[in-house]
């Protein structure tokens, strides 16, 4: 087993949240101040999400804050653009402050916006860095050649959603947009694939926990799986783990609001080389495990299947 299960999953539910909420999942988590902090995704009782915040101390108990994090916006672009809800969010730490990218869904598809925090008491919009019909926006915690660099998932009805990478000067205007990472015909990442957590740093390359999906007579399984990004140029995918390294298979995974999936938007790395990988359980719980990173790696170099 590369990732081990915490014996008190899920860790938080909709009964830990303080107003009307149907789930809890689909969480980034960071630490910040040596504590960690949640920002969870939450459907409400008209199926819109909103975004919550948890605390804790050790990555395992959390409390959820009193007031949701962030509800779709009021004015403004973001109004017109998050009339259905926001999602998804996943968190990094870079140059001072939190930037949040999560999915903003309205009537004219789904796009992602960007968010800052240096206190995660107040939150700021920054800007809408995609248009109509991408997911799982990554930011890398580090620049590359001066730039910042992101890993997404644009939707296409041609070829299977895959992962590209883009780059950009200010976290505004982003290009140089390039597919790195396809799924793969009759493997269990097969119909679609996208980013997870955000990338992690290692010695040996940025670690990628991505998710793959599965169509089956009985609906998609969602499913989580490895890739190693070149430390100097992530869009050069070393390898990928040709083996998923987390299925649902617990209750609270393939029974839920939407039964048979593990869908991961964070992981926190700790300094004694282990991570804690967060993911929603059947879009319904939050759930965490814990692998050794150097042991995902070897995970990704001793049997690889190819990125494209
Ligand atoms: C994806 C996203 C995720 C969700 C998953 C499984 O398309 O909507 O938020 O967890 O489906 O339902």
């Amino acid at each position: 087993m590369l990732i081990n299960r915490y014996q008190n999953n899920p860790i938080l539910t909709k009964d830990d949240v303080p107003y009307p909420v149907a789930t809890v999942h689909n969480a980034g988590v960071v630490k910040f101040n040596d504590r960690y902090i949640m920002i969870f995704r939450s459907h409400t009782l008209n199926g819109r999400s909103i975004l919550g915040k948890a605390e804790s101390d050790n990555g395992y108990d959390f409390k959820v804050d009193k007031e949701p994090f962030m509800i779709p916006a009021a004015e403004g672009i973001f109004k017109e653009y998050e009339e259905y809800g926001v999602e998804d969010p996943r968190i990094i730490y870079l140059g001072g402050e939190y930037l949040i990218t999560y999915s903003a869904y309205s009537r004219h598809g789904v796009r992602v916006g960007l968010a800052k925090t240096k206190d995660f008491k107040s939150v700021e919009r920054f800007s809408l860095i995609t248009e109509a019909d991408y997911r799982n926006v990554v930011i890398f915690p580090e620049k590359f050649n001066g730039l910042y660099a992101r890993l997404d998932r644009p939707h296409s009805e041609i070829s299977p959603w895959s992962i590209w990478i883009s780059y950009s000067p200010d976290l505004k205007y982003w290009g140089e947009s390039k597919l790195i990472m396809k799924p793969v015909k009759y493997h269990w990442d097969e119909m679609k694939i996208g980013p997870g957590a955000p990338p992690v740093k290692t010695a040996r390359g940025w670690l990628s926990i991505y998710h793959g999906v599965f169509p089956t007579m009985d609906g998609c399984v969602y499913r989580l799986g490895v890739a190693l990004h070149d430390l100097e140029d992530p869009s050069r995918i070393i390898a990928v783990g040709d083996e998923w390294v987390l299925q649902p298979e617990e209750v609270y995974e393939i029974t839920g609001y939407v039964h048979n999936v593990v869908f991961t938007c964070g992981a926190v790395p700790e300094e004694d080389g282990t991570i804690k990988i967060y993911w929603g359980g059947a879009d319904k719980v939050m759930c965490v495990g814990t692998a050794n990173i150097e042991k995902l790696v070897d995970h990704c170099l001793e049997n690889s299947r190819s990125a494209l």
